[in-house]
């Protein structure tokens, strides 16, 4: 039987739009956007599945799936055993400590002892053990930024883009502590006709992007 590159990308958010117009530039077709969860390309060996972002890496580090898109701050939080092999250029954002915009800030050490709301407890936790610093890390799933004015937490760890979002709660950007941007992750020894399969989609990948550039 011929090998199928079996391919997970995010099924409706951030991630989806670019990464569906990534492989429509690489001339590679398939149908999505009609509830379907997976679906078979009419002129390539791939089939795509289509997934929540945070599960993505668990797929490809168990081989359900041979590649995936996610941001690099999924990836590096989730701490899944993938490579990442191609860094696609899209979605860029950061993930940033935030306080009330009222609060003074003089360094990171500010937050020693304090409370910290976030999405990213690992992330965090390594950036703050990298500067000396012991916080309480209070992991939430959304509205991240909303902790500080309920008293929850004196400063958030978020994804920021534009910034709007911190500025409509009352917050400001004291401290960057990743950049991030859209990723492609393949799955540990990938067999050889599949990485045949990897090395071809790579190639007209890298043609897309210089013809971009
Ligand atoms: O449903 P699913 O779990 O698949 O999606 P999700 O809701 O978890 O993720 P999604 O679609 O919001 O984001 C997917 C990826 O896009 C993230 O993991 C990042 O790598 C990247 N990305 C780029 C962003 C943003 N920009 C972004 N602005 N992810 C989130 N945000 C959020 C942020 O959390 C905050 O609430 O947007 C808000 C801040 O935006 P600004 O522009 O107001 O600063
Ligand atoms: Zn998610």
């Amino acid at each position: 039987m011929s090998s199928v590159l079996r391919i997970a990308l995010q099924k409706s958010g951030r991630l989806s739009e670019d990464s569906y117009q990534l492989f429509k530039e690489c001339g590679i077709r398939f149908d999505y956007g009609t509830g379907k969860l997976k679906s078979i390309s009419s002129n390539f060996p791939a089939e795509f599945l289509f997934l929540r972002d945070d599960d993505i890496p668990g797929y490809v580090e168990d081989g359900v799936a041979d590649l995936g898109i996610v941001g690099e701050n999924v990836a590096v939080e989730t701490n899944r055993q993938v490579n990442t092999i191609h860094k696609l250029g899209f979605s860029k954002c950061r993930l940033s400590i935030a306080i009330l915009r009222g609060n003074d800030w003089s360094g990171i050490q500010d937050l020693e002892g304090k409370n910290i709301a976030t999405s990213y407890p690992n992330l965090l936790g390594t950036y703050l053990a990298s500067q000396g610093v012991t916080a309480n890390i209070h992991e939430i799933s959304g509205s991240v930024e909303i902790a500080p004015s309920i008293g929850l937490a004196e400063a958030v760890c978020d994804i920021v883009s534009s910034g709007s979002t911190l500025l409509s709660n009352g917050l400001k950007e004291v401290e960057t502590i990743f950049r991030s941007e859209a990723i492609l992750i393949a799955r540990p020894e990938l067999p050889a006709e599949k990485q045949t399969l990897v090395d071809k989609l790579l190639f007209r990948i890298k043609a897309v992007q210089v013809a971009k550039n």
